[in-house]
């Protein structure tokens, strides 16, 4: 009986002694396998009387049973204590900050974007959105270009070779938005709808093959050339404020009649082409199932980029393209 004890007090210590799971595993094994002391004693069993093989089977499976519990709790603290170490090893701590960040801002003509859309959206229109990759029937057809007509040039067009030849591209202005929107909504129309165009311009001070506009469309009832010339002028106080001036150069789109190109001025006196604008022309209209002698409208399509040029005194357009942090932060 007392070997019976002796062999759980060491079973105790043992199993104490396994600092992971699998040394307990070793210890279970020589503890209570078929090794063990307590089996070995199991085996004498057989050639002892009855009353002392009671007594002697009672001690053992008694002791069977401490080393079993002793085993089990041991066994549930080393794998509580693997758990947590676990877990401390994959903690990450997303709000734990090493250094001192500095905070970034929005691109210079992301935050003309956004300002231009609030210019508008204050003087009551609404923004509409187009797609990048455009049919050649919304970027050139329905705006009044026949095919082969000269001004397709003019736009050094993308195409992406999908479909028909030449019948997918890369939208060269944002006013294929214009025939969009007049297909699929009734007069009276008041959208903005900016977005990235694309040409195979070489880069230089004033163009880069991809580049931003922001198209205007206005159709309603008793609409006039008056009401364009205003709405620039608008424009061009709400967003530039005092020190600047626009004109209005008489110019060629097919899909305007009549035409203007606009220039804005700066401080210096250096005029800048900013966009083309006019009156949506009857074949548009009638392109997109707007009845002309019932409604009249007016179109416009700036340069975003250049707009941020003159709005922040930058010189070239190439600088917003070269993300030196040096320069972007100044904005
Ligand atoms: C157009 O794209 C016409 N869709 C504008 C328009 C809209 C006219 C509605 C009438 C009615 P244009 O090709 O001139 O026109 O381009 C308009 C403006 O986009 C230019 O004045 C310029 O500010 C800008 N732009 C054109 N090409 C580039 C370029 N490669 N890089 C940067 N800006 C450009």
């Amino acid at each position: 009986m007392s070997e019976a004890e002796q062999v759980v007090a060491e079973a105790r210590q043992k199993a104490m002694s396994a600092a992971t799971l699998d040394e307990l595993s070793t210890v279970r094994t020589a503890v209570s396998g078929k090794r063990s002391p307590l089996a070995q004693a199991r085996k004498a069993l057989g050639t002892m009387d009855p009353e002392a093989r009671r007594n002697l089977g009672k001690a053992l499976n008694a002791a069977q049973a401490a080393i079993d519990e002793i085993l089990g709790a041991r066994e549930q603290e080393l794998a509580a204590s693997a758990r947590a170490q676990k877990l401390a090893a994959e903690r990450l701590d997303l709000t734990e900050v090493t250094e001192q960040l500095p905070d970034g801002h929005l691109h210079v003509i992301t935050q003309t974007w956004q300002e231009l859309e609030d210019v508008f959206v204050g003087m009551g229109y609404r923004v509409a959105e187009g797609p990048e990759i455009e049919s050649e029937w919304y970027n050139f057809g329905a705006l009044n270009f026949p095919a082969g007509h000269p001004a397709r040039d003019m736009y050094d067009t993308l195409y992406v070779n999908y479909g028909e030849p030449a019948s997918t591209l890369l939208r060269t202005h944002t006013s294929p938005v214009q025939a969009r929107v007049m297909e699929s909504q009734a007069p009276p129309i008041y959208v903005v709808a900016p977005g990235r165009c694309f040409r195979q311009d070489t880069a230089d001070a004033t163009h880069m093959p991809v580049f931003h506009q922001i198209e205007g469309l206005v159709v309603d009832s008793d609409i006039s050339l008056g009401d364009l010339a205003g709405t620039i002028e608008a424009f061009t106080a709400a967003y530039f404020g005092p020190g600047f001036t626009s004109r209005l150069r008489p110019s060629y789109f097919p899909f305007t009649e009549p035409s203007a190109e606009f220039d804005i001025q700066r401080p210096d006196g250096t005029w800048l082409e900013l966009g083309g604008c006019g009156m949506v022309h009857p074949n548009v209209f009638e392109a997109c199932g707007i009845d002309p002698e019932r409604w009249q409208g007016f179109a416009f399509g700036f340069g975003i980029d250049r707009l941020a040029l003159i709005r922040f005194g930058i010189d070239d357009l190439r600088e917003l393209w070269t993300n030196d942090i040096r320069f972007l932060e100044q904005f």
